[in-house]
């Protein structure tokens, strides 16, 4: 009886093994003895030097790490004394331990035959004591371990587009995290899972509500629970945020405007931010999104973003709290080109704004596709913080159910060249402060933010492989001179498997996965922000209230050819880059394949560098695009052995329905194009078996309620 009951309490714990909940801080025993025997001989004790919430945070997690990974309980002293064979943690602001450390940054030394985490702050041990789990959860050899980390960024947040009813905008995992009704009363135990996952990360903020926000989290009430959510991140390192309603004064505090120059706006906001204060006393700030896609702003009575931005600094000049103001704006003119709407309302009001406010500028200049140019505002704007605003969540990538690694898509506009102050001039490297020197203007910080797929399901982001997505966006924000590869390869060994054809396999499904995406969805540089679910395919599209609304805005398909002329003979978008990005780009010849569409008016006929035509080359893309998601399925069977086997078997369903609807893509719009260009489909490829009305009436049927 009693083995019975040991039996099933073993299948039991098994049956919830690998649910995914634990993400990459699994812990999992370590199956080779021999290493395992060898980071227990260097792990025998933690030592401490200083007891603090945030110190504690990183002896707690090193614990239970090493609990796990070790199959034994590693005690905590308090001093290491003579001992040896530990691990110590010291935080000190100065010394030969942490020379060349900045604020958050982290050395782990071999020492006497103990191992030494060295840091200036408590949040940097913190960091250090993740980095040390991180290195024995991939394998690495313990005994001569020496790893020096410098964040190159400073605030590295996460943006939760989360709304007090609990639905998340654009979010396609559940639910919010925030169980707003039940705070500040209860705590969900998940909220603290939430904060280690971020540290482990190094992400140090989350913004906790949407951009189009509700001024409801600005009352009393909401603040409570905030704090409360606050008070569990803190020991982690991480600052709360808010999004902020700009027209509350009005809404909530009843006055007549929301004029940034009103004194009584003024003071209202003033307050506000002292009310915030005793509440959160180390409040992180605001996040603004204003006068865009009809949220309320400045401009609603004359006045600038700087007015508005600075106005929020003013009252938050108390504090340590910043004012991150978004720059993503495009007003409804018909004549105009949604490209250039953020630089032409923001350039010019470059040195205008307060110390205290950064601007947060989307990676492209229309709104996160499949693929885009960087944005022409990252170079153009030296003299004010720039922050870059990435999306983890996969509102154009395919939702939950597509498996599109992003890491790669972050990078190439992290790395690409705005020529700003000669070659070299990289987007991360005006991000990171380097090119204009952010880093020496006073309070004015560095950031790179996330909009965050996490949301209530079992395991945090529906899809299982999107959990890579938070996982490289945040090691990213610490270090954007990672590579992809290595980051997908670190994901996978901490999070599915250690067996090394597997780890080969799966990273190097995770490498191709975006390209395959953009090759079905949007390949040569067609994009498609049209309006509504940002998921049916619909090129179709030509009728809403406003132009930049509908498809046929973008892809400008006509008799002739396919694609937005931003070259001077069109909107000469392309102006706002420097000469040498200019030049490449404007002329089609020398244009990259992947961007030609974005700038050029191609005509259907006109061979590409590739040898194909236009329209054999679009055909070709989207055919081996979505056979290509056959190969993704053949390569996920393949690891069918090293992986989990619920997991398992939910990505092969994921990958099964994307197939499907990669299918329904590729239909779309070889058979909508199909009319402009009057071409049949270049062999080898077949036409589709459905026809252009059966692929409508689908997506009519999509798009009901
Ligand atoms: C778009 C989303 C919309 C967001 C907006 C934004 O479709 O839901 O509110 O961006 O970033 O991508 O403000």
């Amino acid at each position: 009886m009693y083995r019975l009951l040991l039996c099933l309490l073993l299948l039991t714990q098994l049956a919830h093994a690998d649910d995914g909940y634990r993400l990459w801080l699994k812990y999992d025993l370590i199956n080779d003895i021999p290493r395992r025997t060898a980071y227990a001989r260097s792990a025998q004790f933690i030592a401490a030097n200083k007891p603090s919430p945030v110190l504690q945070s990183a002896v707690t997690e090193l614990q239970t790490g090493l609990q796990g990974l070790l199959g034994k309980a590693v005690p905590v002293v308090a001093q290491s004394g003579s001992r040896t064979g530990g691990i110590v943690l010291t935080v000190a602001p100065s010394g030969a331990d942490v020379q060349g450390l900045n604020d958050e940054g982290y050395r782990i030394v071999r020492r006497q035959n103990n191992i030494v985490i060295s840091a200036k702050t408590d949040a940097g041990a913190l960091y250090g004591a993740f980095a040390l789990l991180r290195h024995l959860q991939t394998g690495q050899p313990i005994d001569q371990v020496s790893l020096t980390s410098n964040p190159k960024v400073k605030l590295r947040m996460l943006n939760h587009w989360d709304n007090p009813n609990g639905a998340i905008e654009r979010g396609y995992a559940g639910g919010t995290l925030w169980k707003w009704y039940e705070l500040p009363e209860t705590v969900d135990p998940r909220y603290r899972d939430y904060a280690r996952a971020n540290a482990s990360l190094g992400i140090n903020g989350t913004v906790v509500n949407n951009v189009n926000a509700s001024p409801r989290l600005l009352t009393g009430e909401y603040l409570q629970k905030v704090a409360a959510l606050a008070n569990v991140f803190r020991p982690y390192g991480i600052k709360v945020y808010l999004s902020v309603y700009f027209a509350a004064p009005k809404t909530l505090g009843g006055l007549k405007t929301s004029d940034p120059l009103d004194p009584q706006v003024r003071q209202w906001w003033a307050d506000k931010v002292n009310e915030i204060h005793r509440y959160i006393p180390d409040f992180g700030g605001f996040l603004v999104k204003a006068n865009s896609e009809g949220e309320p702003g400045p401009q609603d009575y004359g006045r600038t973003h700087a007015d508005g931005a600075n106005m929020l600094a003013a009252a938050m000049k108390p504090y340590s709290g910043l004012v991150i103001w978004r720059a993503f704006v495009y007003k409804a003119d018909p004549k105009a080109d949604r490209f250039k709407a953020a630089h032409e309302e923001f350039t010019p009001l470059d040195g205008q704004f307060d110390p205290k406010v950064i601007v947060q500028v989307k990676n492209g200049p229309i709104d996160f596709q499949p693929r885009e140019p960087f944005s022409p505002l990252f170079g153009n704007m030296p003299k004010t913080p720039l922050g870059i605003e990435f999306q983890i969540t996969q509102e154009y990538l395919g939702f939950a159910t597509h498996t599109v690694y992003e890491a790669p898509l972050f990078k190439e506009c992290l790395e690409a060249d705005t020529y700003v102050n000669g070659k070299g001039s990289t987007v991360a490297k005006v991000v990171d402060g380097s090119v204009h020197g952010y880093r020496n203007a006073g309070p004015t910080q560095t950031l790179m933010a996330g909009v965050a797929n996490t949301g209530s399901d079992r395991n945090w982001t529906g899809n299982p492989l999107a959990q890579a997505n938070w996982y490289a966006f945040g090691r990213l924000a610490w270090d954007h001179t990672l590579s992809s590869d290595a980051i997908a390869n670190e994901w996978t060994r901490m999070t599915l498997t250690s067996e090394p054809q597997a780890v080969k396999r799966i990273t190097n499904l995770l490498l191709k996965s975006r390209d395959i995406y953009v090759d079905y969805n949007t390949p040569l540089g067609l994009s498609r922000p049209w309006t509504g679910v940002h998921f049916a395919p619909e090129p179709w599209q030509n009728n809403s209230s406003r132009p930049d609304w509908t498809a046929v805005y973008y892809h400008r398909a006509d008799s002739v050819g396919l694609g937005f002329d931003r070259t001077p003979t069109g909107s000469n978008a392309l102006a706002q880059y420097r000469p040498e990005v200019r030049r490449q780009w404007e002329n089609p010849e020398t244009c990259p394949l992947p961007y030609l569409l974005w700038f050029h008016h191609v005509p259907w006929t006109k061979p590409l560098s590739s040898g194909r035509t236009l329209w054999n080359e679009l055909c070709t893309r989207f055919y081996t695009g979505a056979d290509s998601v056959q190969w993704m399925r053949r390569e996920w069977a393949q690891v069918k052995s090293a992986v989990d086997p619920a997991l398992f078997a939910d990505v092969s369903g994921r990958l099964d329905t994307q197939y499907k609807e990669a299918l329904w893509w590729r239909d779309a719009w070889v058979l909508y194009l199909q009319t402009f260009a009057r071409q049949p489909i270049p062999a080898p490829f077949k036409k589709p078996d459905r026809t252009l009305t059966d692929v409508k009436k689908s997506v009519d049927i999509y798009l009901l309620r």
